[in-house]
């Protein structure tokens, strides 16, 4: 690597424009040719189904399918290639994600908002699910853990999952695992916008399904927005690439702020890494760890690439990091300080919130419990992560009695007349007065 390969700034000598420049995302506009591509491949699997689906991934995959479905023989080949010790890191990290998310089921409720008038909410789990996980350049057996937990908690009555093939035709022996494991029976041989395609809208061997969850690259994520854009599936999160930003104080381990940014940093070229610090030395010494560490690493060229996108920031004040942070929305924040917890009342809108020297990343990426499909590109100003209410509806319910309509039939008269609804005003009066003057439509 020559030189350095972050960029340093000082928040206080940039004008309006610099820093806005300096928050930016890069402009991922999805080119024209991938939107035409997805739109080609969409309205393929809608005309012609598994035919289509099959010559996709034979072009795309390069595996000459003729099941999707993953059958019982390959899950046991599966449950016997992988390792015992992964296995158990698995169900481990499955226990913990599903302790956090159980504590955060919200139950129905319900109260007498008037007498005889009880309003409630009831909780109905979406019936159908669709689960993406994606393997492009690495397979996420932790994705399939994140997605699968929840919807299994929620009561999803199906949950399918779809993962690419491999060359040799067969899925991902973890992924199949941690599939299992969250009690996902039914796994499709898919990946791509093929997958998508098929999960929104079926074909003879994949159901339809209600509402479609999960990461992937720039094709599925397309696919994603324009079949819920045309009313066939709703989806969980826009999706864009994976982000962290960290803010460090001067007592903070510059080793350990490198290690978190270069973990961010792997995952994609296209990877968002910003360190805010209103320490110099300490923004020196992560630079210096960051050269160390890099070279060691297997997915190094990849963590280069996305370094050369990311942005040391030195600030006058840690107030300004805050601001800052709530500026942006991180998909993922670390507060590397020395008193983190008096610092998280800052915190308005992060994904996942990462707290003190010991916190790091990879330990909510896995299996500290919460979740890792987070909203990204600053959607955590108005979006949160995946959760268990995310696989849920919720229905409200109410009922009156006759004494009920007595009582606040006349505030629903009044707003009626008010909104020239006569006929809304009639359907509470008539009941109002009773079922024998209903018959002679008063
Ligand atoms: N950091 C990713 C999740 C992940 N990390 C999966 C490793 N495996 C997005 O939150
Ligand atoms: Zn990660």
């Amino acid at each position: 690597m020559n030189g350095s390969p972050v960029r340093r700034l000082r928040w206080s000598a940039l004008d309006d424009g610099a820093r806005a420049q300096a928050l930016a995302r890069p402009v991922r506009a999805t080119a024209e040719a991938t939107r035409n591509d997805v739109a080609a491949l969409v309205e393929d699997v809608r005309r012609r189904g598994d035919v289509a689906l099959r010559e996709i991934t034979e072009r795309l995959d390069g595996v000459a399918l003729q099941e999707f479905e993953v059958g019982a023989e390959e899950f046991a080949r599966a449950e016997a290639a992988v390792e015992p010790g992964l296995r158990r890191a698995m169900e481990e990290a499955a226990a913990r994600i599903e302790a956090f998310h159980r504590a955060g089921m919200v139950p129905g409720y319900a109260i007498e908002t008037a007498p005889g008038v009880v309003c409630e909410r009831v909780v109905r789990a979406i019936a159908r699910v669709g689960l993406y996980v994606p393997a492009g350049s690495a397979p996420l057996p932790s994705t399939a853990l994140m997605l699968g937990v929840p919807a299994r908690l929620a009561g999803c009555r199906d949950v399918l999952l779809c993962t690419p093939p491999r060359a040799d035709g067969s899925a991902d022996p973890a992924v199949l695992v941690a599939a299992r494991l969250t009690g996902v029976r039914r796994v499709f041989k898919l990946g791509g916008a093929q997958a998508i395609a098929a999960m929104a809208l079926g074909s003879d061997s994949v159901p339809k399904c209600d509402k479609l969850f999960g990461p992937g690259n720039a094709w599925v994520t397309e696919a994603k927005r324009q079949l819920a854009q045309s009313g066939a599936v709703a989806i969980d999160l826009p999706a864009g690439p994976s982000e962290v930003m960290v803010i460090a104080d001067a007592g903070a381990d510059a080793g350990f702020v490198a290690a978190d940014l270069l973990s961010q940093a792997e995952h994609g070229p296209d990877s968002q890494v910003l360190l805010l610090s209103d320490d110099a030395a300490l923004l020196d010494a992560v630079e210096r760890e960051l050269a160390a560490q890099l070279p060691a690493l297997p997915r190094a060229d990849v963590a280069a690439c996305a370094l050369a996108q990311s942005r040391l920031v030195e600030v006058d004040a840690l107030d300004d990091a805050f601001a800052i942070g709530n500026a942006y929305a991180p998909e993922h924040l670390i507060l590397a300080l020395r008193e983190p917890r008096r610092w998280l009342d800052r915190v308005e809108a992060a994904g996942s919130v990462f707290l003190g020297d010991y916190t790091p990343e990879a330990l909510g990426d896995y299996c500290s419990g919460t979740n890792h499909v987070l909203p990204t590109d600053g959607a955590a100003r108005a979006c949160s992560g995946l959760g268990v209410a995310s696989f849920q509806n919720f229905i409200s319910v109410q009922s009156a009695s006759r004494q009920g309509i007595a009582g606040i039939g006349a505030c629903a008269v009044t707003l009626a007349e008010a909104e020239g609804f006569e006929a809304h005003a009639n359907a509470v009066r008539l009941r109002m007065r009773g079922p024998e003057a209903a018959s002679t439509r008063a």
